[in-house]
């Protein structure tokens, strides 16, 4: 089995007492390698060293430039190590290979991007109304930099908050998820080779609940950027509460893909498919409520279930698998409550419900696609994040009530829309409480575009301009150019 270490202050290390964890397959159920089990002295060193690089020339001192050709350097090695780290993320949490190899191959846009944009970040100087003073502001990064991200897209996740904070000149320290480390732990050795200096980026890997509480509180953490589930969110944001640390919080989503009768409706039937069944709805923006209108509700629903259930299950490592295993053993028993949840509340399921036992599963953690009809607004299943194969079809009238289900739910992350109407395109667009409308498409995402949630599905954004003022602060900088001095008792 291979054996990981965690890089901190550019040394690659075992963990401060030599423990391990294993990291399993979800496809075989069977652990496949052995991961740091970090503890808080190697939090508080990893914090330690990331501090340290901070304060020294080489990170300091560099021109926004240099830092810049150093993001770009390190999308470039990334490039060419895609198919290599998009296996050990397939490997390690079981998304389908196809999956991953697109994210990797997109990924090095954002240190492209956002290493463009280090040495654009400018100050202004202002019309002060104040006679005899001159008034200019600029930027500055924020510091050490904590990230904690999820198991279900674990690189692309880390990237989205690792390149505006680098191009800002903070320095980081990561903890990925404990279910799916081991692809953080080789993007990790690219950061010595593109030449960032020792400590600027640090990974400690290791549980939630045994390092997260230290690395969310640590007094030389200066800002934490997670994405999550919504109740270690809601810890999360406590703990950083208590030291008056700001945050970006990417939670999760009940979002609801909107199918018009006037839609396009092969187009439909593929865009739904695709939110909730593509990456086994192991995603923050599944569309997992279809809301359907009632004029074509049964033929939406006889097509829908038809072309899911061809949908080919079995080894994510195969380019022609269609839907993977569930990542983990308790997200998968999880998902099954739900579908347990959901029939006792009345919902009629009219594919799927139950764990997939088809020979070309193996022994991992699959569930079939499942589609419930007959739901209603209020139900649990379609008011609660199940993160899995399962859709919920909810039927509307009008415009008015589409609105009204889709913005039902205290999440506000995402919301597809299949209309052939223009005015209704930008209706719904206005009208929707979420951070991201798709219309007549699904689940596209850009380094160009902001990201982020409404309401319960968290605040800030990730990706476009608006990412890097995340992991910035602006000073105002006053200066007397009277040369009076001025009556020391009253304000100026
Ligand atoms: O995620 P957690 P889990 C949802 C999904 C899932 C649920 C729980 O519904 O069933 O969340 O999943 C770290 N201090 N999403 O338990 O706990 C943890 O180690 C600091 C939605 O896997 O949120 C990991 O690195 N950190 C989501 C990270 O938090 C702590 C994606 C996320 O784990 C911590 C994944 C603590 N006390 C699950 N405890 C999305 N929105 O995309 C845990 N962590």
């Amino acid at each position: 089995m291979q054996k990981h270490r965690m890089l901190i202050g550019g040394q690659w290390v075992e963990s401060g007492n030599g423990e391990f964890f294993e990291s399993l397959n979800p496809f075989t159920g069977k652990p496949w390698a052995l991961v740091p089990r970090g503890t808080i002295d190697d939090v508080n060193q990893a914090v330690g060293a990331a501090r340290s690089a901070l304060k020294a020339p080489s990170w300091a001192e560099l021109s926004a430039t240099d830092r810049g050709a150093l993001l770009r350097r390190f999308g470039d090695l990334l490039a060419k190590r895609a198919d290599e780290l998009a296996e050990i993320e397939s490997r390690d949490n079981g998304k389908l290979i196809n999956e991953m190899s697109a994210q990797l191959h997109y990924m090095p846009q954002w240190f492209h991007y956002f290493g463009g944009l280090a040495d654009k970040i400018e100050g202004r100087v202002l019309p002060i109304d104040r006679p005899g003073m001159f008034n200019f502001t600029f930027e500055e990064p924020l510091g050490v930099v904590a990230a904690i991200t999820p198991w279900n897209s674990p690189l692309m996740l880390g990237a989205w908050k690792l390149a505006p904070a680098l191009a800002a000149g903070n320095t980081f320290v990561w903890k990925p998820s404990e279910h799916s480390s081991v692809s953080a732990l080789e993007f990790g050795k690219l950061f010595a080779e593109a030449g960032f200096p020792p400590g600027v980026v640090n990974i400690v890997t290791g549980f939630g609940n045994e390092i997260g509480d230290t690395l969310v509180g640590h007094p030389d953490v200066a800002k934490v950027a997670f994405t999550g589930g919504d109740l270690t969110g809601q810890h999360v944001y406590a703990t950083a509460a208590k030291h008056i640390k700001p945050v970006t919080m990417e939670l999760g989503g009940k979002s609801a893909n909107i199918v018009f009768a006037d839609a396009n409706f092969d187009n439909a039937v593929k865009g739904v498919v695709s939110g909730i069944f593509a990456a086994t709805g192991q995603t923050c923006v599944a569309g997992s409520r279809a809301l359907i209108q009632r004029s074509i509700l049964d033929e939406f629903v006889e097509k829908f279930v038809a072309f899911a259930s061809t949908a080919r299950m079995g080894d994510p490592l195969d380019t022609a698998t269609q839907v993977g295993p569930i990542t983990t053993q308790p997200q998968y028993a999880k998902v099954l409550d739900y579908i347990e949840i959901a029939k006792a509340e009345g919902a009629r399921c009219v594919l799927g419900g139950k764990a997939a036992t088809r020979p070309e599963c193996g022994d991992g953690w699959f569930i079939e696609p499942t589609v419930f009809t007959d739901v209603t607004p209020s139900m649990r299943i379609a008011q609660e994040e199940v993160f899995g194969p399962v859709l919920a079809v909810i039927p509307f009238e009008d415009e008015d009530e589409a609105i009204e289900i889709a913005n039902g739910t205290q999440y506000g992350l995402a919301a597809g829309v299949w209309t052939s109407d223009i005015n209704r395109c930008l209706n719904m667009a206005k009208r929707l409480e979420s951070g991201t409308v798709w219309i007549n498409t699904y689940r596209v995402s850009s380094f160009i575009s902001p990201f982020g949630g409404y309401k319960r599905s968290g605040f800030g954004r990730e990706s476009g301009l608006s990412a890097i003022r995340e992991y910035l602060q602006e000073k105002s900088v006053w200066i007397d150019t009277s040369g009076a001095t001025a009556n020391p008792f009253v304000t100026r």
